[in-house]
């Protein structure tokens, strides 16, 4: 056994005395929550005593992730009713999309910001990826096949954002070895992350980068995107994914800052080199990473938003080092 703090006996015994399980994935998934779940999801299905379901409640997958094994297993509604949930890569309850009062919880996860909903909490803040976490507690308890290597891997090359996160280090390129070893295919998984771009993306993309603009002596970029832009390129929620990033890569950029108006409310990312923007996501009632975190603004507009989160990163004292 391992002398990391998570609850390995505890979830081996919940595992064998459970018959349903069911996997949830955060809404608007992204790679490391579905990694996760499908990993954990080609590991339990193989368990004999086990009925398991993977679910997200999100009207929309990311289709690129498509290759991901069983991606066409996951349901968008739940059907076992006292199951024991597994959730993955979710700092808070909400952000499941279900009503889960009462239920047994493994929650799988290494957000800092995490508010340990579960019944059995397996969180590494300083992992790279909820996949890292998983394979860190799973592999004590079944053998990992090739199927649960390929999502665990997936899932962690696109949290440290191909292996160049500051929260890579060692033990992750140990992991990917292993994950390796274990049947991921790193070429294949690379290809379907970096070749398989939709033109809708390309286009929204062009939307927002010609709204960049600078502020704060150019320590602060802001993008956005308005509802006309997505409907005119007919860009879908993944191909907002990682906009954010092409401002923060800007020299002189300490927090990039993207907005995106959706037709319930003002999603906003953010992102920085080195400062702590989670702060900022906290304060609007979201969460996230140091470097890379995001919340939900309802009932504002997009002008009024940037406005807001723009004087919240100076109350805060980001920019001087906070
Ligand atoms: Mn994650």
């Amino acid at each position: 056994m391992s002398i990391l703090p998570l609850p390995f006996s505890e979830v081996k015994k919940t595992l064998e005395n459970a018959t349903t399980i069911t996997i949830l994935s955060h809404l608007n998934p992204d790679a490391d929550t579905l990694g996760t779940a499908l990993g954990i999801y080609a590991l339990l299905s193989k368990e004999k005593h086990l009925k398991v379901e993977v679910v997200n409640a999100s009207p929309e997958l990311p289709i690129h992730l498509d290759f991901l094994p069983h991606f066409k297993k996951i349901k968008q509604q739940m059907d076992y009713k006292e199951s024991v949930i597994i959730s993955c890569d979710c700092g808070s309850i909400d952000r499941l999309g279900f009503d889960l009062r009462g239920r047994e919880i493994i929650n799988i996860d290494h957000h800092h910001s995490n508010t340990r909903y579960g019944s059995l909490n397996a969180i590494l803040p300083e992992y790279a990826s909820a996949s890292q976490v998983a394979f860190a507690l799973f592999k004590e308890l079944y053998p990992i096949n090739e199927d649960a290597a390929t999502c665990f891997y997936s899932a962690l090359l696109s949290d440290t954002r191909y292996f160049t996160t500051t929260s890579v280090n060692e033990e992750v390129f140990h992991v990917a070895r292993l994950l390796v070893k274990a049947g991921a295919n790193p070429n294949d998984i690379a290809y379907h992350f970096t070749q398989r771009r939709p033109l809708s993306s390309f286009r929204i993309l062009e939307k927002a980068l010609a709204s960049l603009t600078l502020v704060q002596d150019a320590k602060v970029a802001t993008l956005r995107v308005t509802q006309d832009d997505i409907r005119a390129t007919g860009a879908s929620m993944p191909d907002l994914d990682g906009i954010v990033d092409y401002a923060s890569s800007l020299v002189t950029v300490e927090v990039a800052v993207f907005v995106m108006e959706l037709g319930d409310g003002i999603r906003v990312s953010l992102r920085s080199k080195k400062v702590d923007v989670s702060k900022v996501a906290l304060a609007f009632g979201g969460g996230g990473h140091k470097v890379a975190a995001g919340f939900t603004l309802l009932q504002c507009g997009l002008q009024e938003s940037i406005d807001t989160i723009l004087s919240k990163i100076q109350e805060l004292g980001l920019l001087n080092g906070k």
